[in-house]
């Protein structure tokens, strides 16, 4: 709607601005800000800044974090600060739903792909190559360029399972299932979930070996007697038997030949009545929402070979490698959503 002023330029400023309201958040945690406000809450800014060890002059990010995720009174005329519920539940390290990794993953890695995104819309393909000077033409060789970036990767990516875990496997009843296979499977976190939700199954986390060697290494922790590693490549080696495949924010990663080629080497494994359990961040029929989506769309873009698809697009690359009657449900609150296909 047009207005006799014109639209606000107010608005373009909150948008072309929104990378510092990123890069506050992002320092904020690497510091770790919200760390030392939940170890010693209500500290003034010279006190937060002597126990991080920053110059005195970080009242400043201070007071930006109170319009997002910090609150602030004046006592005596000080400042005092304190988390909010929003980050002490999510921003302090060791909060159990903490997100800290990934936002350590998206300053570190995501952001600086994002720096080439008008080349990546020119090109159609990923910029580590721009980034970091590595190739790509072996995606997970890229992602995982250095054991340290294997590592912050996964732990990462293991970050929004202990949020919306549960929400995405309690779409369907996987209890026919007693025998999962989750490929892709990365640390486990999800297969975690699983076991608890699903107290009658047994996960398999099929990953390439480097990943499984740093899983076993640093995530796995003896009390997961259900869960079991495989150390493999999907597209090549033979997968493990189960009724159930998982497949978690692994399609988004790759093209449809890659996605079908992937699929029907599933549905062959499969026993009839076995199922494949599509796990992803789905688009709205038309392709034209949900934000967040879109924008993890590009995400793909900048830093895979893939990108987000909708529930029918999902439902035809199943149905083409052999899997009927696929049903899609998304969850209430969360970004991810599942869909279940049987043979
Ligand atoms: N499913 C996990 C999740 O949702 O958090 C991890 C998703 S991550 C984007 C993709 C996973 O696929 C990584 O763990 C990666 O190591 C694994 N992967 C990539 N290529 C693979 C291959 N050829 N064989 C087996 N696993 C592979
Ligand atoms: C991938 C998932 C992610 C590959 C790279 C990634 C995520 C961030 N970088 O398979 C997690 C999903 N989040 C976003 C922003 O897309």
């Amino acid at each position: 709607m047009s207005s006799p002023e014109g639209p606000r330029p107010g608005l373009l400023d909150q948008y072309s601005q929104g990378f510092m309201v990123s890069q506050v958040l992002f320092a904020a945690c690497e510091l770790g800000v919200f760390d030392v406000l939940a170890e010693a809450p209500g500290p003034g800014s010279d006190a937060v800044a002597a126990r991080l060890g920053t110059s005195s002059r970080d009242e400043m990010l201070l007071d930006v974090c109170v319009s997002q995720a910090l609150q602030m009174e004046v006592r005596g005329g000080k400042a005092l600060y304190d988390n909010t519920e929003l980050s002490s539940t999510y921003l302090v390290r060791s909060h159990p739903r903490s997100q800290h990794n990934m936002l350590l993953y998206l300053a570190r890695t995501t952001y600086l792909c994002w720096a080439h995104l008008a080349q990546a819309v020119r090109e159609g393909k990923n910029q580590y190559l721009t980034a970091f000077g590595v190739p790509s033409d072996q995606l997970f060789t890229a992602i995982y360029r250095s054991e340290g970036e294997r590592l912050m990767f996964m732990r990462a990516l293991q970050d929004v399972w202990s949020v919306q875990g549960r929400s995405v496997l309690s779409a369907f009843d996987l209890s026919p299932f007693p025998l999962i296979c989750d490929l892709g499977g990365c640390s486990g976190a999800l297969a975690k979930e699983c076991v608890a939700l699903y107290p009658g199954c047994r996960v398999t986390v099929f990953d390439i070996p480097a990943v499984v060697q740093t899983a076993k290494r640093h995530f796995l922790s003896p009390e997961e007697g259900r869960i079991g590693f495989q150390e493999g490549d999907f597209f090549e080696d033979p997968l493990p038997e189960a009724d159930l495949y998982i497949l978690a924010r692994v399609l988004h990663d790759w093209t449809d030949e890659k996605c079908s080629q992937l699929l029907a080497k599933i549905h062959q494994a499969c026993k009839p009545g076995g199922g494949a359990l599509v796990i992803e961040s789905l688009l709205d029929a038309d392709g034209r929402g949900p934000l967040t989506t879109q924008l993890y769309s590009l995400n793909m873009l900048v830093q895979t070979e893939g990108k987000e698809r909708t529930p029918a697009q999902y439902r035809a690359l199943l149905a083409a490698a052999g899997f009927g009657d696929a049903q899609c449900r998304r969850t209430p609150a969360g970004t991810y959503g599942a869909i279940l296909a049987r043979k």
